[in-house]
């Protein structure tokens, strides 16, 4: 009779190797149980993303010194808003509340040297493309600050949001989205849980959809077509924001986790937080940093916009980033919510 494999005798060679084994078992079950668990009812509108461990980040050559190392982080199960927040969402916030979004509020004279005070006024940033074809760079080509843009007036006073009742709302700062959140009994998402999620369960890809940008030719995303800002093709249907889902799901069933409006993260932005950022469940750096705003107290963006194309922004894939001051608002950036199992 041949003698048995060695490696088959050690539980019982080994003293104490059953209670380890069982100690092993019981801490893996356990931690399977945390990061996957869920509770019985969804909450509307919301998805379970299930935990996991992930590659994060994009060594792409737009993104250079921003959005490197890819990097292995693992983050535990949570709730997701299918969806970016609508107006009809935000609109029942604000009735609750009598929340005043920062675009609707006075300004800070001070926050303006150099502006004569009756030109301080409630304000937000509105895209307008330039009137001619020459091509620019100048973010001050494109960006307007519009007296009297709001959540309500996307494209300044005299527009509304009358039939827009589920596009995503906009001009949405920072402190907006986390007023909300709140309210909502919800929280902003990590970075990391973003990312995770916006990946859909695929491993390594460059969209949240796969590797090809329009796969059998079809759009799906809300991204810009054509060159950037001067010419929009408008080849996905939509000149500016679209109707949540108005584009196919990731694979955990999530809408516009790429393009459409920028989405709000819970991180603070640091372009070299990816150089030391924990493995598990990481929260963000404790302050901001953009070398080319080193004043400004940012936080993260994550999933491009209606704005982003091929020749300008691309951060319509999944592991890029992108940052905002968070009193700053605009009609591309809005957000989704977040929930933990309880
Ligand atoms: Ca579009
Ligand atoms: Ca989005």
């Amino acid at each position: 009779m041949a003698d048995r494999p060695q490696s088959s005798l050690w539980p019982v060679v080994v003293p104490g190797a059953g209670i380890l084994l069982a100690a092993l078992i019981y801490i893996g079950v356990t931690t399977y149980i945390a990061m996957t668990r869920k509770p019985e009812a969804p909450p509307a509108g919301m998805v379970w993303i299930p935990g996991g461990t992930f590659k994060m980040g994009s060594d792409a050559p737009e993104f250079r010194g921003e959005a490197e190392p890819i990097h292995t982080v693992t983050v535990h199960g949570f709730w997701m808003d299918a969806t970016e927040v609508t107006n009809e969402q935000f609109e029942q916030f604000v009735k609750a509340t009598g929340y005043q979004t920062i675009a609707e509020r006075q300004p800070d004279p001070k926050q303006f040297p150099g502006v004569p005070e009756k030109d301080v006024r409630p304000f937000s940033a509105v895209f307008t493309p330039p009137t001619t074809d020459t091509p620019t760079r100048r973010i001050s080509d494109w960006w307007k600050p519009v007296y009297g843009a709001d959540w309500k007036h996307p494209d300044g006073p005299t527009s509304s949001i009358s039939g827009k009742e589920k596009y995503p709302v906009v001009h949405i700062a920072w402190l907006d989205a986390e007023a909300y959140a709140k309210w909502a009994g919800k929280r902003l998402p990590t970075e990391a849980e973003w990312e995770f999620a916006a990946r859909g369960g695929l491993e390594g890809k460059k969209y949240v959809w796969g590797d090809e940008f329009k796969p059998g030719g079809k759009s799906m995303a809300n991204t810009w077509q054509g060159n950037f800002p001067n010419q929009n093709l408008i080849e996905d249907g939509f000149r500016a924001a679209a109707p949540v889902g108005s584009f196919p799901a990731n694979g955990y069933g999530l809408y516009d986790m790429a393009g459409n409006v920028w989405e709000w993260c819970s991180d603070w932005y640091r372009v070299d937080y990816f150089r030391n950022s924990p493995q598990d469940n990481p929260q963000g750096p404790d302050s901001s940093l953009d070398p080319n705003e080193p004043n400004a107290k940012k936080k993260v963006q994550k999933g491009g916009s209606f704005l982003c194309a091929e020749n300008y922004c691309v951060r319509f894939q999944v592991g890029a980033r992108h940052s905002g001051e968070i009193e700053s608002a605009a009609d591309h950036v809005g957000f989704r919510c977040v929930k933990d199992a309880r």
